[in-house]
């Protein structure tokens, strides 16, 4: 795999943070901001990218819809072949002990058990199916350095209706009575990660066909769905900004909950502590795209011109 620095700052892979992105990439217009954010990030050691589902709600072939969009934006990135994809389960799971089996919680597991000193990121940007089906087909996960990230779950203390996790409840309740280390992004928190199009139009779209298509597909999913809408909260990149630094947000240890059909928080104490932010520095986050973003077409431009 080519290393894609940003301009000269290199990482020796020892020191690289290991990463695996989960996306259920079609589901709006956020999660492409931040698999392009990953990509560009030059002290990550991205393994792969595990497209997702998101329910049926909005699409029947919603993994392969975020498949297909994961595949464009590696295309228009000019990085297609370079980054390792494995689909993620077509669907949730069907309760608390079957597993979808897939590519996707395959390779979780397979990075999970690796030999290896640093720890394993795994960041979802959507529902948490195939680190539930992962830890159903091998339980020895639990217990190897692996961090879940999640963007996920409504305002604490008492939950009630999110979207990504409203499509596995049952998932969602597997990882939070396991021992995995999790580190939780409730709705309250990722809503805050706005940002307006004069912003987005300034510092993204002048970056070639990548940031062309992250303006015009946001703007056509605004208008379609709240055109009264001067900006957008990209919240997934929370995952990017506290893998780059776990400081970067307000959190608290909080013994982990589980949810009810409504998806309201129930909270008995009986599992182990969970890390859950109360905010993050968005400017951190969006600043550091925006950046690397100019670097990388700036960069691409140099190649070429040799
Ligand atoms: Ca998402």
């Amino acid at each position: 795999m080519r290393d894609f620095t940003v301009f000269d700052v290199a990482y020796p892979t020892e020191a690289k943070q290991r990463v695996i992105v989960n996306t259920d990439a079609k589901n709006e217009a956020d999660d492409q901001f931040a698999i392009v954010h990953a990509v560009l990030t030059p002290s990550f050691d991205l393994h792969g990218i595990i497209p997702a589902h998101f329910g049926t709600r909005k699409s029947a072939t919603s993994m392969l819809d975020s498949h297909d969009e994961t595949m464009l934006l590696l295309r228009l990135m000019g990085l297609e072949g370079e980054v390792r994809i494995a689909d993620g389960a077509a669907r949730a799971i069907p309760d608390e002990s079957t597993p979808v089996d897939s590519p996707g919680s395959r390779l979780i597991v397979e990075e999970a058990m690796k030999d290896d000193d640093r720890p394993l990121h795994v960041a979802f940007y959507g529902p948490l199916t195939d680190m539930a089906s992962a830890l159903l087909l091998e339980p020895k996960i639990q217990d190897r350095d692996v961090r879940v990230i999640w963007i996920g779950g409504g305002a604490w203390p008492s939950g009630g209706r999110e979207f990504n996790l409203s499509n596995d409840i049952h998932a969602a309740n597997v990882v939070m009575k396991s021992r995995l280390e999790v580190w939780q992004v409730p709705r309250s928190t990722y809503r805050t990660m706005g940002v307006t199009y004069a912003e987005l139009i300034e510092k993204v779209y002048p970056q070639g066909e990548i940031g062309k298509y992250l303006i015009e597909q946001l703007l056509e999913h605004n208008a379609k769905t709240r055109p009264e809408m001067e900006y957008r909260s990209l919240g997934d990149s929370p995952c990017i900004g506290i893998i780059l630094d776990p400081e970067c947000g307000k959190f608290s240890w909080r013994p982990a909950p589980t949810f009810d059909a409504q998806m309201h928080y129930i909270h008995t104490g009986q599992y182990r502590p969970i890390r859950v932010y109360e905010n993050v520095n968005t400017r951190f986050i969006h600043e550091d795209l925006f950046a690397k973003l100019a670097q990388f077409i700036r960069r691409r431009s140099r190649n070429l011109d040799r």
